[in-house]
């Protein structure tokens, strides 16, 4: 009887599938195309406590920027790509993407909202929004 139980015991342990680890797929990934100084999509959307890799590429034969405050904030905002970072009192203040460059932003949204961000090179006027839902 007790050898029964163990087994049925041991059965359940077999079947309880493992941890779920993080993984790869559960990266909410989206990119941003730059194209003849515009942003596309006009809009992308993430979640909320959810990691997103964030991807600009840039197609254009000049420099654009990504200036997105909010979106800096994040402390474990990690860059990627081949972007230039600037620096400023408050922290990062902006990233330059060369022609047919690519950056790259991993962190994980801490709030809900509508966050603007724009490229700053003169004469440019690009902008666009990330929406966290
Ligand atoms: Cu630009």
């Amino acid at each position: 009887m007790n050898g029964t139980i163990g087994l049925i015991g041991l059965a359940l342990v077999l079947a309880t599938p493992a941890f779920a680890l993080p993984t790869e797929t559960e990266v909410e990934s989206a990119t941003v195309e730059i194209r003849s100084r515009v942003f596309s999509p006009q809009q992308i959307h993430l979640h909320h406590d959810r990691k997103a890799l964030l991807r600009f590429r840039n197609h254009d034969t000049e420099l654009h920027t990504v200036v997105a405050m909010d979106l800096f904030l994040h402390p474990d905002l990690n860059l990627g790509g081949n972007g230039a970072p600037e620096f400023g009192p408050d922290g990062l203040k902006r990233v330059i993407i060369p022609a047919e460059g690519v950056i790259e932003f991993e962190f994980t949204p801490a709030r809900t909202g509508t966050f603007s961000y724009l490229c700053d090179m003169p004469g440019h006027n690009m902008q666009a929004v990330i929406v966290v839902e």
